[in-house]
């Protein structure tokens, strides 16, 4: 079903969340250059920094001892996950003030879809500046904010004046915003579509609209009528509470092709890391995990998932040598260089399970 175009979305996401964390609750850290993560004896990687570690380059991901190397005075913090649980609990209480409809991406960013929020007469701008002033007085820590009718734009619009910053885009304004947007700001966009949108000669949305959809299937296959969609600001993903998601599922596009199945396997780990973090911001009480799946895309754009049954309680992780198999197995449908993978889950909601069975019971 199309989802109406008066909708009113809003993207939060703190800021440094973890850095954040560490500094309010030791204020010495404050206007230190600090980083959350691993430490460099230890091969450590960064999970995040404060803003003025960010002035050195430093950045998620990064090796810890490249961090170092860039800033030698760079603090080291050892992630405290139960503070962070804690605080991302505290702010989702004060998003359930506003909607119902609050989709977590991870344990610091929630798309919240306030269209039916009788709060400030309707008014998205103010209810996110509300929710802004609530977390920074409950939980003392700052949160950036988009608005915006979707939540491809309302995401753009949470990252424009960061950190601390409110960006609004209203329905009129869609189109102007949209004409400029560099399309590298484009969700899926990343280097390897970015250099090959730079060849036809496209580097803002403007620029990518004289194209046809037909032009950008041929060019980038299903991804090609998707960013026909973006660059004229239409996304009408809805707003998913975890009522009721159905999976989650963590996808890269590698700036070079992976030519072998040795080098897909690398990327395991990698990615089965992220989709462990963004579960748990995610995974609401009553649900288990159901499935595992894996998703290869080639290429030439074909692409092929596989998924495996979990069994049980005992089963419920995310281990590599369960997904090794999966992955191969999806790599010899095809054989050929890998463009992007994808890992994740589908989630059973118990409730939902319990009734199933019990109907089972009533039918024997
Ligand atoms: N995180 C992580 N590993 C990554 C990226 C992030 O462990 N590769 C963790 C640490 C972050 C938190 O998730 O604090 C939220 O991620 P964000 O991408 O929102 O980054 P920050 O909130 O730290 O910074 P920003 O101010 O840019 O949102
Ligand atoms: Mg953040």
């Amino acid at each position: 079903m199309p989802a109406s175009p008066q909708r009113k979305i809003i993207h939060i996401d703190c800021d440094c969340f973890y850095a954040a964390i560490e500094m309010r609750d030791d204020p010495s850290l404050q206007g230190l250059p600090i980083a959350v993560g691993g430490s460099p004896d230890r091969r450590g990687v960064v999970a995040t920094c404060n803003y003025p570690a960010r002035k050195f380059g430093i950045h998620s991901a990064m090796a810890a001892a490249t961090a170092r190397k860039l800033c030698p005075s760079l603090r080291f913090i050892r992630p405290r996950m139960d503070a962070y649980r804690e605080a991302s609990r505290q702010i989702h209480k004060i998003f359930a003030d506003y909607t119902e409809l609050i989709e977590p991406l991870s344990l610091d960013e929630a798309y919240l879809d306030v269209s039916a929020s009788s709060h400030h007469q309707g008014s998205a701008t103010r209810i996110a500046e509300e929710i802004r002033q609530r977390v920074r007085e409950r939980v003392n820590i700052t949160v950036s904010a988009g608005v915006a009718p979707n939540k491809f734009l309302a995401k753009v619009a949470s990252d424009w004046n960061k950190p601390d910053g409110l960006f609004v885009i209203l329905p009129e304004q869609v189109d102007s915003f949209v004409q400029q947007l560099p399309v590298k700001r484009l969700h899926g966009v990343g280097r390897v579509t970015e250099k090959k949108l730079k060849r036809l000669g496209i580097e803002t949305c403007g620029e990518l609209r004289v194209f046809s959809q037909l032009d950008l299937i041929n060019y980038f296959g299903s991804f090609g009528d998707r960013l026909h969609q973006l660059a004229q600001g239409i996304d009408n993903r809805t707003v998913q509470s975890s009522r009721r998601r159905k999976s989650l599922s963590v996808e890269h596009t590698f700036d070079q092709d992976l030519p072998t199945l040795e080098t897909v396997l690398e990327q395991l780990p990698g990615l089965l890391t992220e989709l462990e973090r963004r579960l748990q911001g995610k995974l609401p009480e009553g649900y288990s995990l159901s499935k595992r799946f894996v998703k290869v895309k080639f290429a030439d754009f074909t692409q092929t998932t596989l998924e495996a049954l979990i069994s049980g309680e005992a089963d419920q992780h995310l281990e590599e040598s369960q997904y090794r198999p999966l992955m191969s197995q999806a790599w010899q449908r095809g054989a050929k260089p890998v463009r992007l993978l994808g890992v994740g889950v589908r989630l059973r909601d118990l409730q939902e399970a319990e009734a199933l069975e019990q109907l089972d019971l009533f039918q024997c």
